[in-house]
C-alpha cells in the first residue's frame, strides 16, 4: 500500500534521503498524463505525476508560439470520459488556438482536482527498476526520489525539441528560441528582422502569424511542404448546441476511422471516376475546412501510387496559384516527396506571406546553412542579418523523450540502448525486460485524445488486472516483442508515412536509426489487437 506524501517528514534536509512511495508514477501532465492520473485514481491507486513544465497541458503548455492551434476539429479533440465536462466546455473555434487549449487542460485539472497529485517543475532524469523490491525508482533533476510499482511514461510523442547542430549559436547577439519552448512572456518580434528555420506544421503556423508584425522575415526552407487551407471559424451558438447534443455520434464516428478523426474516406478510387468528377470532388473538398480534403477524399490518395500523385499535382497547382512570383512559387512547391508522406500542415494564409515585400524565402537545400554568426545566419552563399532566430526545427519524436530519461530495467539494461535501432516494444506499450513500465507515449498517434483515451483505459485495466489477480509484475515476452517489431517493419514498409524523410521514421534527426516510430495499424485495428490481448489473459505478456 502506498504511503501518502503528507505522512512523510517535510524536513528540507531529508529531501535527498527521502523516497516517496506510490502505487504508480506517471511522467508528464500533458494530454495523456492527466487522463492517466484520473483513471488510476478511479481504480484506487495512489499516483504521483512528475511534470517538467510549470503547468498542465504538455504540447499545449510548451507550444505558445504565435499561430499554434489544433488542426483536428476542437470538438473531436476534447476528453470524452465525462459527460459533464463535455456539456460544460464551449469550444469557441472549430480549430482552437493554444491559449484556449491550455485553458481547457487547466479547467480539466481543476474540475477533477488533479493538481494535488502533480508535481510541477520536476524533470525526471532517471528511472531504475529495482528487481528485489519489484518497483521503479525515479529521480528528478533536483535530486528528489520516488518509488512505485508501476511507471507510465506519458512524455509525449513530440516533446523532445530538436536544435540542429549549427556552430556559432552562442555568438549570436540577438534573441533566439524554439517553437516548442516558446517563452511564457512571448518574444518581442514587432518591427524586428526575424529568421525562421523550418517549414513543418509549426513553422507554417508561426510564419503566417508573425509575418503580420515583424519588420522583415527570412524563411529558411529545406523541404517544401504540401500545406492546405485550414479555414477556421468561430463556432456559433446553434452549432455549439448541436455539437453538445451529438457527442456520442461524433466520438463513435471518430472511433471508426483509421486516424481517429471525424472524416471518413470515400470508398471509391480516384481512378475509377472520370477526370471531371475527380476534379469536382477535389475542388469541393478543398473548399472545406481541416483534414477533410484528404481524409474524406478518394481512399487511394492516401496510398502510395497514381491517385496520390494525381492529388499531389492538384495541390501543387493550388500553391502556384497563390504565390505571385513564379520563381518563389516553384520553391514552395514540393516535388521530392509524396503527398501525405510527411505530415500535411494546415495553414491560414501561409502562401500569401511570400507575396509580402518584407519576406524572403531562402532555399537551404540549394544553399545550406553553414553556421550562426554574431549577426545572423550564414549559408554557403550569403549572410542574413537578423535580430531574432526562431527554430521551428521539430522534435526527436517518440524515443527522444524516453532517451532523455536514463531508464534501466532488469539487469541494469538501458532502454536507450535497447531502442538504438528503433523502438523494440510489444504494441508500443511494453518492452521485454522492463516490467511494469508502460511507454504510452510510444503507442498513440492520430487525432491525439481520441487515440490516447482508449490506450490509457487499456493500461489502467491492465494494471488493475495485475493487482486484482495477485500478480506483482507484468512484462512483454521477447517473442511477442520480436513479432511486433517484425510486423511494424513489414506493414510499415507499405504505408505513406515511411516514404519520406520525416519524424515519422526518425529521419529528421542526424544519426537516428530509420524505423517507423508508431504503429502501422489503423486505430480500430490497434484497439482490437489490444482488446484481444486483454481478453486472452494478456497474451504476449509474462505475469508473475
Ligand atoms: O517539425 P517538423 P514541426 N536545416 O519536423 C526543418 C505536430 N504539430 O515542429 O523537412 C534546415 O515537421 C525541417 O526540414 P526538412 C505535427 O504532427 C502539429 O513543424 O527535414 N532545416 C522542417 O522543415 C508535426 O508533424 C500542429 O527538410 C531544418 C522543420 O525544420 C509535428 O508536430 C502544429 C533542419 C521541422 O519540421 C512536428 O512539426 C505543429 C536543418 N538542419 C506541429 N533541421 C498542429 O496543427 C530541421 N529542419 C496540431
Amino acid at each position: 500500500m502506498a504511503i501518502p506524501m503528507e505522512q512523510k517528514p517535510a524536513d528540507e534536509k531529508d529531501t535527498a534521503q527521502r523516497v516517496d512511495q506510490f502505487d504508480a508514477i506517471v511522467i508528464g501532465a500533458g494530454v495523456t498524463g492527466l487522463y492517466q492520473l484520473y483513471r488510476l485514481r478511479e481504480f484506487g491507486l495512489s499516483v504521483r505525476v512528475f511534470e517538467e513544465g510549470g503547468g498542465v497541458g504538455g504540447t499545449w503548455y510548451w507550444n505558445r508560439y504565435p499561430g499554434a492551434r489544433f488542426d483536428s476539429e476542437s470538438y473531436t479533440y476534447g476528453y470524452s470520459f465525462s459527460e459533464e465536462l463535455l456539456q460544460e466546455w464551449d469550444w469557441k473555434e472549430y480549430y482552437s488556438g493554444q491559449p484556449e487549449n491550455e485553458r481547457y487542460f487547466n479547467y480539466v485539472a481543476d474540475k477533477f482536482d488533479l493538481r494535488r497529485d502533480i508535481q510541477f517543475n520536476a524533470r525526471v532524469c532517471s528511472a531504475i527498476y529495482d528487481e528485489q523490491e519489484n518497483c521503479w525508482e525515479i529521480q528528478t533533476e533536483d535530486g528528489q526520489r520516488a518509488r512505485a510499482q508501476f511507471l507510465i511514461t506519458a512524455v509525449g510523442l513530440l516533446s523532445a525539441h530538436y536544435f540542429p547542430d549549427f556552430e556559432g549559436l552562442e555568438s549570436f547577439r540577438g534573441a533566439w528560441c524554439h517553437t516548442g519552448r516558446w517563452p511564457k512572456d512571448g518574444m518581442d518580434l514587432a518591427g524586428k528582422r526575424v529568421g525562421v528555420i523550418g517549414t513543418g506544421a509549426s513553422g507554417v503556423q508561426l510564419i503566417t502569424e508573425i509575418a503580420k508584425e515583424v519588420g522583415h522575415l527570412t524563411v529558411f526552407q529545406r523541404t517544401a511542404n504540401y500545406c492546405a487551407p485550414l479555414r477556421n471559424d468561430p463556432i456559433d451558438p446553434e452549432t455549439q448546441r448541436q455539437i453538445k447534443a451529438s457527442y456520442p455520434e461524433i466520438f463513435k464516428r471518430c472511433g471508426e476511422t483509421a486516424g481517429s478523426f471525424v472524416h471518413k474516406f470515400d470508398p471509391r478510387s480516384a481512378l475509377e471516376v472520370s477526370p471531371e468528377e475527380r476534379l469536382e470532388q477535389y475542388e469541393r473538398l478543398w473548399a472545406e475546412p481541416g483534414f477533410k480534403k484528404w481524409l474524406a477524399n478518394f481512399y487511394d490518395i492516401m496510398l502510395p501510387g497514381e491517385a496520390n500523385e494525381d492529388y499531389a499535382e492538384f495541390v501543387r497547382n493550388k500553391i502556384r496559384q497563390r504565390v505571385k512570383d513564379p520563381v518563389v512559387a516553384e520553391k514552395l512547391v514540393p516535388k521530392d516527396h509524396m503527398f501525405g508522406s510527411k505530415r500535411i500542415p494546415c495553414e491560414s494564409g501561409y502562401y500569401e506571406v511570400f507575396n509580402q515585400d518584407n519576406v524572403l524565402l531562402v532555399d537551404v537545400r540549394e544553399a545550406p546553412i553553414q553556421r550562426i554568426t554574431r549577426k545572423g545566419i550564414k549559408t554557403i552563399d550569403a549572410e542574413y542579418e537578423l535580430d531574432v532566430i526562431i527554430f521551428a526545427t521539430g522534435y526527436d519524436a517518440v524515443t527522444g523523450a524516453l532517451n532523455r530519461i536514463d531508464i534501466r530495467g532488469e539487469g541494469g539494461q538501458s532502454l536507450k540502448d535497447k531502442f538504438a535501432n528503433g523502438p523494440r516494444t510489444y504494441m508500443g506499450i511494453s518492452s521485454a525486460g522492463f516490467p511494469n513500465l508502460f511507454t504510452i507515449n510510444a503507442a498513440s498517434v492520430g487525432n491525439f485524445v481520441r487515440a490516447a483515451e482508449p490506450l490509457v483505459d487499456w493500461v489502467s485495466e491492465c494494471i488493475a488486472y495485475v493487482r486484482d489477480n495477485g500478480y506483482t509484475r507484468i512484462s512483454a515476452i521477447h517473442q511477442a516483442e520480436e513479432e511486433w517489431v517484425k510486423h511494424v517493419n513489414e506493414a510499415g514498409a507499405n504505408i505513406l508515412r515511411t516514404k519520406a524523410d520525416s519524424w515519422f521514421v526518425g529521419a529528421n534527426i542526424p544519426g537516428k536509426a530509420r524505423a517507423l516510430l508508431t504503429s502501422p495499424d489503423s486505430a480500430p485495428v490497434m484497439r482490437a489487437k489490444r482488446a484481444e490481448v486483454a481478453a486472452n489473459g494478456y497474451k504476449g505478456f509474462l505475469l508473475q
